[in-house]
């Protein structure tokens, strides 16, 4: 091949490479929540008490999310425990920058180390809008070696034009820039130039030579002097002397303009103290737990001690963000915003056998029911076919006055087929269909 063709096929091939990356990219609307095993979603983090302060925001208006995640006790053993994990968010691409987060009150610029399971966290970010359209968000927290771990979304609209972003800051020097968005992108883009021309000279310099073959049969010949002529040496040189000169140049004016410097930090930052963790009071033993594959509906059996000293009436049963409320219950209803999505609070809610409130000392076995097509929209039902048939949750109990208890509940699942076994009865015999009514 000549080297004009060589160069055309080059050329060609390059093209073809970026057109296969621009052609026909559309923005994600989902972010795959729902493909994590339910076992992994259920038994890790617990988010609940989620609130976005706006689900309108304009380019560069701040808005917040709040959460609180509860890690549960029976985090699962196949996925890694939370040693090391960083506060973020779930949405399709930066189409939010980030101004603030913190777990419990401490920025979370970095990873944290060492979260404790059984143990309540608070969660906060502020974002402000970016890039204009209809996002969904969710609070998230990724865990090293396992991956990460979202709460409930919600839409968020950016309105206004993405032209009008920009994001001010202050450097420690006092220096202002108008817009960290732009800033030293035409520096970043002159470098990577230079470094490109550099490389491409230098493998042209070599392609448009005769390549493999020819050099194969020239050192089959004993030709080993044709390899290698004087002018590729001087071009080597060359090339070490111009690389040295640029790096060498290029640093002592970067150091002699910024004279104060800090590098990216990599602390891992360590939560010294726990947030008030909301009271338990109470003793669960789990006596068995089916899933309904023809009614969709999940039925827990368990036996609860109150070991507090006010009565407790259960109000939700909360697991991937999906909060089964018992509407009969207000303090529980409550709790539930007027416009919180109502994609995460399953019409069918919880039914409850006998929810009288519970009294100090007292032990009852409940029988609960949770029936919605959730299960299936949120992919929660493949622990029918999972070797880690298990699931797990919140409880919510309250007392008179609203004050909440938590509590986590988890146990193995069986999975019930037939229709035969649709109608549940507790262990008294009462049919929960029944109760419901
Ligand atoms: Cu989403």
């Amino acid at each position: 091949m000549t080297g004009f063709r060589k160069l055309t096929v080059l050329g060609l091939a390059v093209l073809a490479g970026f057109l296969a990356i621009t052609i026909d990219t559309k923005p994600a609307l989902s972010h795959g929540e729902r493909t994590q095993e339910p076992f992994f979603r259920m038994r890790s983090m617990q988010w609940y008490d989620v609130t976005w302060s706006k689900t309108s925001v304009g380019v560069n208006e701040e808005w917040e999310m709040t959460a609180k995640v509860y890690l549960m006790k029976d985090w699962p053993e196949t996925i890694n425990k939370p040693d090391l994990v960083y506060v973020s968010l779930l949405a399709p691409g930066p189409v939010f920058a980030r101004t603030e987060s913190s777990l419990n009150g401490i920025p979370a610029r970095q990873s944290f180390r060492d979260l404790k399971l059984g143990t309540v966290y608070d969660y906060q970010m502020k974002l402000v809008g970016r890039v204009p359209g209809r996002w969904h968000v969710h609070p998230e927290i990724a865990v090293a070696g396992s991956g990460p771990l979202v709460g409930p979304g919600e839409w968020v609209e950016v309105t206004g034009s993405a032209s009008d972003f920009a994001f001010p800051i202050e450097t420690m020097t006092g220096e202002k820039i108008a817009n960290l968005e732009t800033y030293g992108v035409l520096n970043i883009g002159m470098w990577h130039l230079i470094w490109l021309a550099i490389a491409a000279g230098w493998l042209l310099f070599w392609l448009l030579r005769p390549l493999l073959i020819p050099r194969f049969l020239a050192l089959q010949g004993g030709r080993e002097d044709l390899l290698v002529r004087r002018t590729d040496v001087v071009a080597g040189a060359m090339l070490v002397v111009v690389s040295l000169t640029l790096i060498f140049t290029s640093y002592y004016l970067g150091v002699s303009k910024y004279p104060n410097r800090v590098p990216l930090q990599i602390t891992v930052n360590e939560i010294e103290k726990d947030i008030e963790q909301p009271p338990d009071d109470l003793d669960i033993t789990m006596k068995r737990t089916t899933y309904d594959v023809p009614g969709r509906a999940l039925r827990m059996i368990f036996e609860a001690t109150n070991t507090g000293s006010s009565p407790l009436t259960l109000g939700e049963f909360s697991t991937s963000s999906l909060r089964f409320v018992d509407k009969k219950v207000p303090q529980a209803m409550a709790r539930v915003a007027p416009d919180y999505p109502r994609e995460w609070v399953p019409e069918g809610g919880l039914q409850v056998s006998n929810n009288a409130p519970l009294q100090p000392g007292e032990t009852r076995t409940y029988t609960v029911e949770a029936i919605d097509v959730a299960w299936e929209l949120e992919r929660l039902t493949s622990f029918l076919t999972d070797v880690d048939a298990r699931f797990g949750g919140l409880l919510f109990f309250y007392e008179p006055d609203g004050r909440r208890h938590l509590t986590e509940i988890s146990g193995p699942i069986l999975p019930v087929f037939t229709a035969g076994d649709m109608v549940s009865q507790n262990e008294t015999g009462a049919q929960v269909a029944a109760v419901s009514q």
